[in-house]
């Protein structure tokens, strides 16, 4: 009944229709930044981040961990990140491949795993080929990242919905296992205690 009434109100207003994903989301149209919702799951809202005092570590099942102070993006994918609250968009993303992060700090027999973990705490943790194969994006739209979509650094994980595209990454640990314990971190991530 909820879902007839929401079919009628989209033909009224000439909204929805085809233009819905099979998850149910609307497209947010455009480029760049200001495209698209900047979201939070739960209450995650961090401070902007001051670049000089950011870096990013490279560490776990690896020969040689690293800490970047800054990440200069060559790599560029369209990717399409569609949030459970009901949009998605198409963004050109720019950063670098978590493969080539991996190659450079050597990742070691055993590791089938990488985790992503935000200034927050928040985190999500992909297989390694995909991870490989995923994005640290520091660039959107031809726009440096703004600090609601997750700057300086963001992870894009295409094909994954947008709760697992990590904002405000500071940590990448490589890890010979999964993390059940995310969805938990997930959801009370940002909750003072
Ligand atoms: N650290 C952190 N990353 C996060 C979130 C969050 O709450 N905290 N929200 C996720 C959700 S639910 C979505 S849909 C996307 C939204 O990205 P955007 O704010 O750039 O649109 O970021 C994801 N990454
Ligand atoms: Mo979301």
């Amino acid at each position: 009944m909820v879902y007839r009434l929401q079919e009628t109100a989209n033909a009224v207003l000439g909204t929805g229709g085809d233009e819905r994903r099979f998850t149910g989301s609307r497209p947010a149209d455009g480029e760049g930044n200001g495209s698209f919702p900047v979201t939070s799951w739960v209450a995650d809202d961090p401070d902007p981040i001051d670049p000089e005092a950011w870096s990013l570590a490279v560490s776990g099942l690896v020969a040689d961990p690293l800490e970047l102070e800054s990440v200069e993006p060559d790599a560029t994918r369209h990717a399409l990140l569609d949030c459970t609250s009901g949009w998605y968009t198409v963004q050109e993303w720019q950063g670098v491949r978590v493969g080539d992060l991996l190659d450079d700090a050597g990742a070691l027999e055993g590791a089938s795993h990488v985790r992503f973990v935000s200034v927050t705490g928040y985190r999500w943790t992909l297989p390694i080929g995909e991870a490989r194969d995923a994005l640290l994006a520091t660039r959107v739209g031809g726009e440096a990242l703004s600090h609601g979509h997750g700057a300086p650094v963001r992870l894009v994980a295409p094909g994954r919905r947008g709760f697992q595209w990590v904002k405000w990454v500071v940590r990448v640990e490589v890890r010979d296992r999964e993390d059940p314990a995310q969805w938990l971190v997930t959801l009370i991530s940002g909750f003072d205690s």
